[in-house]
């Protein structure tokens, strides 16, 4: 499926770039202004934890699971949270749940998920880890802006979970552990309601997931003493079943969780991997150009919300953008911006000039502007095209290609369609079948045609 629409492509706004290296947020909490944190708790603490975050040096911990082999932009929003903490001089802490992957977190969903055997999860963990890696490599090298920070950004630390699981003993657990953790609060919990009270029910196994978030978090307080954990609002309940074992477990610490809200499209899809809409962070899977796209074609209704909540462009910066975006909204200011940092942020500097390469390209919306792109640049473009090997043939006429290329099932339909305008070569639409292919025009200089029966079918042709 071709993930962009042509109405919305847009030229980039040359003399739009200015520096990006923003400066830090000092109190972490001020960011409930940007429209993080939809929670804390418990909820009087706000005082305390702005104590903490300004006179002391924290760790803040957030966890992803291995259910897919890439993370996906609604992640993207905790790792947001993380690099904030980072650039306000706290410990950014990303476990990646080698051991509760393999349980499946039941937190928003309606059935269970569909077991992942061990290697599976331990390929989409690797992934998953490198992915975290360069989002935060990538924001130190184009968005922090080390003139101005004398200190260093604090490292970030990845742990697995399974890491800790692997030596412990199922009895000792449930003897020692399992009798802090009390039915009544567990079996309260959203996630667990509103599976009780569906048709299939709920596992075992995955009642026991926040068992297990649960010790993470007093594992980490203890090893790394991690006060602070982060995550969607659909992680609220696991967060509270943390701090209620820290509370019985380790009387005189205090730990707080931080959820932010959950992003949602206009239509009031979750952002990320539910069905249809997935917005990955591996560029194989979502390319640089299709990810900035996402963000370019956001309506103006949501961009000022996304620019708080996925750019770090200080807040009267923002405004001002807004402001200057209202005038003359058909320029789309505030969304190249978006889509700009974004893309910056997880694909680096030749992920953006690559975007906007293909944009510009393609915006152009002329055989030229296809022509300047390379193979791989129009296989990311096109996602989802079946790509045809075809050897070039004098003489070869389009009803030939569209047939040679197995467009259509039937010589018939071919004619028919064509006629009637449903097919296009090199977003050109054909409707002589008899016409012959002409370099330049139907094969283009890099050797590649891309053909279209109806909207969204594409083809692409390898000439060799
Ligand atoms: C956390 C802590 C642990 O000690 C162990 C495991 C975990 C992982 C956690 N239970 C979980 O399953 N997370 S997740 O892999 O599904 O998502 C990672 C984070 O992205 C979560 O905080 C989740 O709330 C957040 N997220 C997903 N879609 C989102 C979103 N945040 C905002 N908007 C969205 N659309």
């Amino acid at each position: 499926m071709l993930p962009l629409r042509w109405s919305l492509l847009k030229p980039l706004q040359d003399g739009y770039r200015h520096g990006r290296r923003y400066l830090a947020q000092k109190n972490l909490l001020e960011l409930t202004d940007r429209g993080f944190f939809q929670g804390i708790f418990p909820d009087t603490a706000a005082p305390k934890i702005k104590h903490l975050f300004t006179t002391s040096q924290q760790s803040v911990y957030a966890g992803f699971d291995p259910t897919a082999d890439s993370l996906h932009v609604g992640n993207l929003l905790v790792i947001m949270g993380l690099l904030h903490c980072q650039r306000a001089g706290h410990r950014p802490i990303a476990l990646v749940g080698g051991a509760t992957g393999l349980i499946g977190d039941p937190s928003g969903r309606k059935t269970e998920r569909n077991q992942l055997g061990e290697s599976v999860i331990e390929t989409n963990l690797r992934a998953i880890e490198q992915q975290l890696r360069q989002v935060f490599e990538n924001h130190e090298k184009c968005l922090w802006d080390t003139s101005k920070h004398k200190s260093l950004l604090p490292p970030l630390t990845i742990v697995n979970n399974a890491d800790w699981y692997a030596d412990l003993h199922l009895i000792d657990f449930i003897a020692n552990m399992g009798r802090h953790f009390r039915m009544g609060s567990m079996l309260s919990r959203s996630s667990v309601q509103s599976r009780l009270e569906s048709e299939d029910g709920m596992s075992f196994t995955e009642f026991t997931y926040q068992i297990f978030q649960a010790y993470d978090w007093l594992h980490l307080l203890r090893r790394h003493n991690c006060c602070f954990q982060m995550g969607g609002s659909d992680q609220t309940g696991n967060l509270m079943t943390g701090h209620e074992l820290i509370s019985r477990v380790e009387r005189k610490r205090e730990v707080f969780g931080l959820t932010l809200p959950l992003v949602t499209t206009e239509e009031g899809d979750k952002f990320g991997k539910s069905a249809g809409n997935a917005v990955w962070l591996d560029g194989d899977k979502t390319s640089p150009f299709a990810l900035y796209q996402f963000f370019l074609r956001m309506p103006d209704s949501e961009v000022e919300k996304l620019l708080k909540l996925f750019t770090f462009i200080p807040l009267p910066q923002v405004e001002q953008l807004m402001r200057e975006h209202t005038k003359e909204p058909e320029k789309r200011k505030a969304q190249t911006l978006l889509a700009e940092d974004v893309t910056l942020l997880v694909h680096g500097e030749h992920g953006l000039k690559q975007a906007e390469r293909v944009t510009n390209a393609l915006y152009k919306g002329n055989v030229e502007g296809l022509a300047e792109l390379n193979l791989a640049e129009i296989q990311q473009t096109f996602q989802g095209a079946t790509m045809v090997d075809l050897l070039t043939e004098p003489g070869m006429s389009i009803l030939q290609l569209a047939m040679k290329a197995k467009c259509f099932p039937t010589e018939t339909d071919a004619v028919r369609i064509i006629n009637a305008g449903g097919f296009y070569v090199n977003q050109k639409r054909v409707q002589n079948i008899a016409e012959v292919l002409t370099t330049g025009i139907h094969i283009l200089r890099n050797g590649v045609s891309l053909l279209r029966v109806g909207k969204r079918n594409f083809y692409i042709v390898r000439w060799q």
